[in-house]
Order: structure tokens, then sequence, then C-alpha cells
């Protein structure tokens, strides 16, 4: 049996996928409503074909508890945030869920850390525990998870993955385990190689987007056409630039990136640059808008509205989001009053928020393309008459305007 612990974006997928592949799965968590609400069959975030698994999951039997179980396998899957002041990861979430696993693993158990981590931290913070608490019979495994939202349940299946550990023979039971639904290859390597290349490859997209973001700035400067620029590049055999956007949000490629900053600060300049030209973004935009609507003698910001609330096009998840980076930016300006729309949230999060495009787009003269949902490129006619600055490319109409 497997206990998974941290039903988040990642541990709740992975449980489920598990489930429907024949393993005995049971997954923990610490938030009580949301047990709750996975034990009455309801995934507690929408994301394509996780309904279809989880019922498949409920077939199978999975169950949701808080309590940590007896097994021999425990996968932990929470949180690892960043310090922002020193930049570093802070593992207290994983450290705390490896304590807990000691009080109830018996002995020789298996450990496996999906959340991700800078190189070095299973050693610094995790295998310390296991000293202190006399339990070095337990075997750590560092299996760092690739899935994007969006597309997490076809990449659960199909991507490649990497497991960290000390020991191959415990290396080859890890990924016998992954291979119950993983078709993708299955790289067996150690440990902090395995922390490594999950930050790297988090990092290689912020550096990549922060290389179009930058473009963006210097087309806009010189009235270039980034898009077309960028196009054209890519059409060489050896160039695959990332689009510009308006700042990086989620959980990953605007927080991994500064574990190395944190941890190597004389050494990760370009990392620390294109974390800072990310982070600058929705700053920028807030520029843009300014200028627009002084080009457009336009001075009332209550007809200014934001389209997009979530880190990305098609989620549900705001984490970090650029939208919400735009807002609380200006709200340190002192100034607030630009109106906010997202289809897929559906709460009030924010001030000024709307829950329908058609009440929206009547409350606003100018619009602000924060996020390509596919909601309003099948909508776009409705931006007609607007001011609009489309932060993806995606608007065709006339006088439009771009980062
Ligand atoms: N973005 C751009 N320009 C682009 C692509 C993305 O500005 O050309 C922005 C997005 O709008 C978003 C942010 O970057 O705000 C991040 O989105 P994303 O789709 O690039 O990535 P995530 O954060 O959803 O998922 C990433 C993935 N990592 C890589 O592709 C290397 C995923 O595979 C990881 O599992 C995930 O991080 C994670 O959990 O670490």
């Amino acid at each position: 049996m497997i206990n998974v612990i941290g039903l988040g974006y990642i541990g709740l997928p992975t449980a489920l996928m598990m489930a429907s592949h024949g393993v005995e799965v049971i997954g923990t968590d610490s938030n009580k409503e949301l047990v709750a609400t996975l034990n009455v069959g309801h995934a507690t975030f929408k994301e394509g074909g996780l309904d279809e698994l989880f019922q498949d999951a409920l077939k199978a039997g999975i169950k949701f508890t808080t309590e940590y179980q007896v097994t021999d396998t425990y996968i932990v899957s929470v949180p690892t945030p960043y310090d922002k002041f020193s930049k570093k990861v802070d593992a207290c979430y994983v450290v705390a869920a490896v304590i807990d696993v000691l009080k109830v693993a018996p002995k020789g158990a298996t450990l496996v850390v999906e959340s991700t981590v800078s190189p070095g931290t299973i050693e610094k913070s995790v295998r310390p525990v296991l000293v202190e608490e006399n339990r070095e019979d337990i075997n750590l495994v560092h299996a760092p998870e690739r899935i994007i939202p969006g597309n997490m349940v076809y990449e659960l299946l199909h991507n490649n993955r990497t497991i960290g550990v000390d020991d191959k023979a415990i290396g080859a039971k890890v990924k016998d385990l992954y291979a119950s639904f993983c078709q993708g290859e299955i790289v067996v390597t150690d440990i902090k190689t395995a922390e490594m290349t999950k930050v790297v490859e988090n990092t290689f997209r912020a550096v990549n987007i922060a290389f179009a973001n930058e473009l963006a700035k210097i087309c806009r400067h010189d009235n270039m056409d980034v898009y077309e620029i960028i196009k054209i590049c890519n059409m060489h055999p050896r160039v695959n630039i990332l689009q510009p956007g308006p700042g990086v949000g989620g959980h990953c490629i605007s927080v991994d990136p500064w574990f190395l900053v944190g941890d190597y600060p004389s050494l990760a300049k370009v990392i620390d640059e294109s974390m800072k030209t990310n982070d600058g973004m929705p700053d920028f935009v807030l520029n843009r808008i300014y200028e627009i609507m002084k080009e457009k003698g336009m001075t009332d910001i209550t007809r200014v509205g934001l389209y997009g609330l979530t880190y990305k096009e098609n989620v549900d998840d705001m984490r970090a989001s650029p939208t919400l980076q735009l807002l609380e930016s200006q709200e340190r300006h002192l100034a607030t009053g630009l109106k906010v729309y997202d289809p897929f949230i559906t709460k009030d999060v924010v001030a000024n928020q709307y829950h329908d495009l058609d009440t929206f787009l009547s409350a606003v003269d100018f619009v602000v393309i924060m996020v390509k949902h596919n909601e309003i490129k099948e909508n776009i006619d409705k931006l007609a008459g607007k001011i609009v600055l489309d932060c993806y490319n995606i608007c065709k109409q006339e006088g439009t305007y771009r980062i």
C-alpha cells in the first residue's frame, strides 16, 4: 500500500493515477475540509480528465484521511515555498511531513519526496531528521514531479521521470512503482542530481521566458514587432524562443529558479536577472496601461478592465498570477479601481470583480488581456470598439496595443 502525503495539485493526481492502475493507495492531508471534499467524491480543483480519473480511483478503492498510515512506501508531495528574503527553499512542510511519517513508518520503509527542492536539501534538511530520530533504516528517495497544469493527466502517463536514490535496489523498486502507470522512460540517478534536474528544467523555461520578455521591451522601445521577430527566429533549426507575456505566475517557474539564486548568489547571475525581468513584467503592463490611457485622453481608471486572474490559460489556479501581482503593485501606488473578470474564478477574490463576460465588457472601455483563456479567443469579436492591450497577440482588431 502507498500512503500519499499532501493531496494538492501534484499529490492528488498522482494518488488517483496510481490507484486507477491497480496500486492500493491511501491519501493523507492535514486539511480536514479538503479530505472531507475528496471523501464525498469531488476533486478540489479543475483539470482536464481529473474527474474521470477520480471516478476510476474511487472504484479501485482509494481512500482519503488526515491520518498517516503504517505501510512500506510513502510519497510526500507537499508545497515547498521559498523564503522571500534569502530566496532559499523553505523545506519546512517537507520536514514536518517526514517527522509525522517517522512516527508510524515501519523499519526499512521507503520515503519518496516528490516536492521540488534545491540541490542538497534532502541531505541538509531531511536526512538529519532521520539521524536525530535514529531512523536511518528509512530509504530516502527523491522523485520530482514534472507534470504541467492544464495537461496533467496526459503528462503523468507519458512524461519521462527521474528517480534519485542512495541505493540502486531501492531505485529499481520505486521505478517499478511509477512504471505501474508511467509510460515514459524512468531514469534512476543519485538524489542530488535528481534535485538539481528538476530545478534546472524550470530555470531553463524561466530564463527563456525572460529572454522573450526582454525582447518585447527592446522591440517596444524601438517600435519593432516582437511576435513577428520571434516567429521568424524560431524557423531557424536551433532557435526556440518562448513567448513574452504579462509576467510569470504559478508555483514552479516563478519560484524554483530563486532556489539557485538563494544557494549560489555569486554564481547564478543570469538566473537572478531573468527572475527580476519576469517579476518586473506586471509593472511593465501597468505602465503600458498608463501610457495608453494618456494617449487616448482617458482619465477614469474604473473604465479599464483586466481580463483573467489565473496564472495561465484554461486553469483555475491563481497562485502568484501576473494579474494579482499587477493589482498589488497598483495598490502599492495607492491607486485602485481596475475592474477584473475571469471565467474560472467564481468566488469573489478581488475588488471590482465580475462574473460574466458581457457584463464585464459593458462596464469598461479599455480591456487588458492578461490571460489567453479559450473563452476570450472564442469571443474576441466582442472587443470591437474597445481599446485593447493584448499581452499575447491574440486580438487582430485594428489599433490593438501590445506589450
Ligand atoms: N509563460 C510565458 N511565456 C511562455 C510560456 C509560459 O510567459 O512562453 C508563463 C505562463 O503564462 C505562466 C508561467 O509562465 O504564468 C508558467 O507557466 P508554464 O505553463 O510555463 O509552466 P507551469 O508553471 O504551469 O509548469 C511548469 C512546467 N515546467 C516546465 O515546463 C519546465 C511543468 O512541467 C512542471 O511540472 C511545473 O512547472 C512544476 O510543477 O514544476
